[in-house]
């Protein structure tokens, strides 16, 4: 745990840092002026779209850039903020024209497009609540997610529709419009979907901002949990408080910087730290269309002269096995901070930063629920390579026992583990798990906000991660429910009964592995394998379905029947059977 600390030099010649002394930016801070920082108002009415973009057009900024997109040709598509209020206004026109009332779902299953941008803050604009798709996701996780949001409007492209949606169609009857964004514009429209381009432009270009107030939802965002469906996390519009005061705090993103979250819009990440906070500074965003490949990757850092960069452990990892020189060999003056979310960042990739960038990652940790930052290794602050780093302003976080008693205590001493908790009472946190409030109350006990990651903290406050209380998976910063992947191998005629863990894995940290018990008359064999594998695919998607499956003759089972995935981790890892209690969790 005493790994060295990196101290680190002021950035030469940039911007001051925003937190520069952390005990007293912990002493001042409040979420009364962080709001007023970004609205300017105190008046408990706010909108994320009119935070984020009208905001600075009447500031004076319209005509700044606010994205820019990459495609895979290397060509580049600017938008100014003023260009992005007029998208917007015209999206949230065609909703109301399309007879959407406010308040209702908008889902997107769209790639880093300009079309996302438009779709996210017109949904905003209209008071409308958005609802960003994993665009890898298969039908069948698409299929309970639209059903589970009451999604009444769905934007995607034509591809992904005839590939996904459209054999999911007649399972979704509160799915009211499909708005397709064209691939080849001379091909007839699949039937019952409209073109969005289309209707953009014949909507009027200027729309008035629904009036929605701090507590009202402006964010669905699905979640997975250990069993049962995934979990519709709710975010009120007051996140962009947060977000807004973290991309400054921990991401120390000033107006008019050129900032690149790697993150895809279809998690937590891609919308709050990809969208929305640095938006809300002011930045000026890089979003590449295309998927990870180190020479592009180091090329966009240079050519772009990124500043400000915010990407994940997985990514970081397969930089460092691409090997030191091919970063070496380009030049990255612009750049002066990196950050990382999502899973634990080992301290090898903290220090690799120094080695190739000459700057470490920050580590930052937070969750869905949490809807921005918590805990995060500050700018100015010299990093302890392997922590996350300690709570952000404005946020009491512990980690904390259980007493005989039953009640909760925040530890005091490093040596021991417990699970983070959280003071509730910053303006980002959920609203409920949606049509779930048992689940919701669950998360709250004695005052604190039970996270469900098991960490240690030392006597300055830095978190060390230790692991997760559930059976969740995060595999490459996805969150997978091992349930879900369970549900659909059991979809196949010859499984009969399926246990899905995460194994370790030297790149995306966990892998997905499934075991699998054969229904009578089946054997097990190669050809069954990659029947089953490719079954799982067709359903889940490529990105979550199980990389490996293993045959089980019996899988372990509680007396009341159910499968114990710890135990069979246990045996996967070559770890202590001994103790299951500990095995068992607390499902
Ligand atoms: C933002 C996001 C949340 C879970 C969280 C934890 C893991 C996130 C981490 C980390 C170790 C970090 N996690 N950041 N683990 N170190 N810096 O990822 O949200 O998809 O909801 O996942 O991810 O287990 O509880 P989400």
């Amino acid at each position: 745990m005493s790994t060295r600390a990196i101290q680190k030099a002021g950035a030469p010649g940039g911007p001051g840092h925003y937190l520069t002394n952390y005990a007293e930016a912990r002493r001042t801070f409040s979420w009364a002026d962080a709001r007023l920082a970004l609205t300017g108002r105190t008046d408990p009415t706010l909108n994320i779209a009119a935070e984020t973009v009208g905001r600075h057009i009447a500031q004076g900024h319209g005509d700044r850039r606010a994205v820019r997109f990459i495609d895979r040709h290397w060509n580049r598509v600017d938008l100014t903020y003023a260009e992005l209020q007029r998208r917007s206004w015209r999206f949230a026109n065609v909703l109301r024209t399309l007879g959407i009332a406010r308040g209702a779902s908008v889902a997107t299953l769209l790639g880093r497009v300009p079309e996302l941008f438009t779709v996210a803050l017109g949904t905003l604009e209209a008071g409308d609540v958005l609802s960003a798709l994993f665009s890898a996701f298969g039908p069948e996780p698409l299929k309970t997610r639209l059903q589970l949001g009451h999604v009444q409007v769905l934007v995607t492209t034509e591809a992904f529709y005839r590939r996904k949606v459209a054999g999911i169609r007649d399972a979704l009857p509160e799915l009211r419009h499909v708005l397709l964004v064209r691939d080849d514009a001379t091909q007839a429209m699949p039937p019952g979907t409209l073109d969005l381009a289309a209707l953009l432009a014949e909507a009027a270009e200027s729309y008035s901002t629904a009036p929605t107030r701090d507590e009202d939802v402006a964010l669905l965002h699905f979640t997975s949990g250990t069993t049962g469906k995934p979990k519709g996390v709710t975010l009120p519009h007051a996140a962009v408080i947060a977000q807004h005061a973290t991309s400054r705090m921990v991401l120390d993103l000033h107006p008019g910087e050129t900032y690149w979250c790697t993150a895809d819009p279809g998690w937590v990440t891609g919308i709050a730290y990809g969208l929305i906070g640095p938006l809300a500074c002011g930045a000026s965003l890089i979003v590449d269309r295309e998927e990870f490949d180190p020479e592009r990757w180091y090329r966009i850092l240079a050519e772009e002269r990124v500043q400000v960069w915010y990407t994940a452990p997985t990514a970081i990892r397969m930089l460092m096995k691409a090997g030191t020189a091919l970063a070496r060999a380009q030049q990255f003056p612009a750049l002066r901070h990196m950050a990382s979310v999502g899973e634990p960042l080992n301290a090898e990739a903290v220090t690799w930063g120094v080695e190739a960038f000459g700057r470490p990652f920050h580590d930052t940790w937070w969750q869905t629920e949490t809807g921005a930052i918590m805990i995060a290794n500050f700018a100015a602050c010299e990093v302890l390579p392997g922590s996350m780093g300690r709570a952000i302003p404005g946020v009491e976080a512990r980690v904390v026992r259980r007493t005989a008693a039953g009640r909760l205590e925040p530890i005091e001493s490093a040596d021991e583990v417990g699970e983070i908790a959280l003071r509730p009472g910053w303006p980002s946190m959920f609203t409920g798990y949606l049509e779930n409030p048992e689940r919701y109350a669950a998360a709250f006990a004695d005052g604190w906000y039970l996270a469900g990651d098991l960490a240690r903290r030392d006597a300055d406050g830095h978190f060390w991660f230790i692991g997760r209380t559930d059976d969740v998976i995060k595999s490459a910063g996805h969150l997978i429910s091992p349930f879900e992947i369970e549900s659909a191998l059991m979809t196949h005629p010859a499984v009969a009964q399926a246990a899905v863990i995460g194994v370790p894995d030297p790149i995306a940290g966990q892998a997905v592995k499934a075991f699998i018990e054969l229904r009578r008359g089946f054997t097990a064999g190669e050809d069954l394998r990659s029947q089953v594998l490719g079954h799982a695919r067709r359903l889940l998607g490529a990105a979550v379905a199980p990389r490996e499956i293993a045959f089980s003759d019996g899988l372990p089972r509680t007396r009341s029947g159910k499968i114990m995935r710890r135990l069979l981790r246990a045996r996967e890892l070559g770890l202590p059977e001994g103790d299951l209690s500990t095995l068992e969790g607390k499902e």
